[in-house]
């Protein structure tokens, strides 16, 4: 079997997705996902322009050696951009293997190590009667976790609290806009609030259900051992990306204070990026996603290298993550034995008519589907009739105006 085409489609049913379908002259085709939330031209130009002329006249079976190629071949290593472009091309190559042996992708990884694949889901609200709600809608649609975030007193926007009025400083709606919008942060009104949160919804829904909570890189070392030692009653599934992510002593200083359990990884790239948390039992989740890591073979080696710790995934998966990237995740989290929790917070109907998709979700459980391949379809017609819109993640400030970690 040889490569004959490689082709970026750049879609927007909503907000943006990068996808690379490279196709065989057996007439087998393949997709991957390349969404690089805020930079997704950047990887198309990468895959359009210096990686789909190398890819034409291969033998589509070579995973391992072309990832090894596009890696060390380029001599600029890691890198989001680099690495979702590969990953994009590792998930094609899986995608096709799987469709020529017949099996759906997770048979190759080793099989089903369960029978499905839970879930945790997002809640949220600018005060807690709102987050409350959330919980309860989430509950109803069957979440057996939920991620909590509220806003916090005296501050206007929040990470992973959705305003009517998110249109701060003038900018336009969120996500889409050629500026990204602003967002406000105070992190003493941060540490005092949250406790109180976690303490009303332990009160409300009781000591049994998974929460967990998302820091999203706004603290110093000292501040999140502080905060992970406060949630400590509150008995967290995980706090999420404590400290900003390319320091990886400050988890040690964190480790070193409480019990709360920690995870974090989706911004890293690299198995590198890990090498002293994992080693060193720092953490307890990694979270990096297959479209941002390189793709399923290195994410694969990730996970065995953190079973050997007790560490467990907990694969990213906003709707940044295309559906293709998410179901490379699902058949993965079905084989591992080291299996934590999958992120799905599910996409618009537009999305998933663009992107047909053989896994399921149901009541808060995934299943990556029995079609050969990863199962995803790609509606190129759907696909090519919304087309990119520039759009931006927010930046963070102070309230004296200074760039803070968003
Ligand atoms: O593109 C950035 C988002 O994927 C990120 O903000 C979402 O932190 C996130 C999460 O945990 O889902
Ligand atoms: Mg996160």
């Amino acid at each position: 079997m040889k490569i004959v085409d490689a082709k970026v489609v750049v879609t927007s049913p909503g907000r943006n997705f990068v996808t690379l379908k490279i196709t065989t002259d057996e007439g087998i085709s393949g997709l991957g996902d390349a969404t690089l939330n805020g930079r997704e031209l950047s990887v198309a130009s990468y895959l359009r322009d210096h990686v789909a002329p190398l890819l034409i006249g291969i033998d589509p079976h070579r995973i391992e050696d072309t990832w090894q190629s596009l890696y060390r071949g380029a001599y600029w290593r890691r890198g989001p951009v680099t690495m979702a472009a590969i990953a994009a091309v590792d998930v094609a190559l899986w995608d096709i293997k799987a469709k020529a042996a017949g099996l759906p992708l997770y048979q190759l990884l080793g099989g089903a190590s369960r029978e499905r694949v839970g879930t945790y889901g997002h809640a949220s609200g600018q005060d807690i009667p709102e987050l409350f709600d959330s919980i309860r809608a989430r509950l109803a649609e069957g979440y057996p976790s939920i991620r909590i975030q509220t806003g916090i007193p005296g501050l206007k926007a929040v990470y992973g609290v959705h305003t009517a009025d998110h249109a701060v400083d003038g900018a336009p709606i969120p996500h889409q806009g050629a500026r990204p919008l602003v967002e406000d942060w105070d992190t003493s009104a941060y540490l005092r609030h949250m406790p109180t949160v976690f303490e009303a919804v332990r009160n409300e829904f009781g000591p049994e259900l998974p929460l967990l909570h998302d820091a999203h890189h706004r603290l110093t070392p000292i501040q999140a051992a502080q905060l992970g030692k406060d949630l400590e009653p509150y008995r967290l599934f995980w706090l999420e990306d404590c400290t900003p992510a390319e320091d990886q002593n400050a988890l040690r200083l964190v480790r070193g204070h409480t019990t709360t359990p920690l995870a974090i990884g989706e911004v890293f790239n690299s198995l590198y990026d890990y090498q002293t948390l994992v080693s060193e039992k720092l953490i307890d989740y990694v979270r990096s996603a297959v479209t941002h890591f390189g793709g399923v073979s290195p994410l694969r080696k990730l996970f065995d290298f953190a079973a050997q710790h007790q560490i467990k995934s907990g694969i990213h998966g906003p709707e940044d993550i295309s559906p293709v990237g998410m179901a490379a995740a699902v058949h993965l989290d079905l084989a591992i034995h080291n299996f934590g929790i999958q992120e799905y917070s599910g996409y618009t109907a537009l999305t998933e008519e663009v992107f047909p998709h053989a896994y399921t979700f149901t009541s808060g459980y995934l299943h990556p589907g029995e079609a050969p391949g990863i199962g995803v379809e790609l509606n190129e017609d759907l696909a090519a009739a919304h087309e990119y819109k520039a759009a931006y993640l927010p930046v963070n400030r102070l309230q004296d105006g200074t760039v803070h970690d968003w």
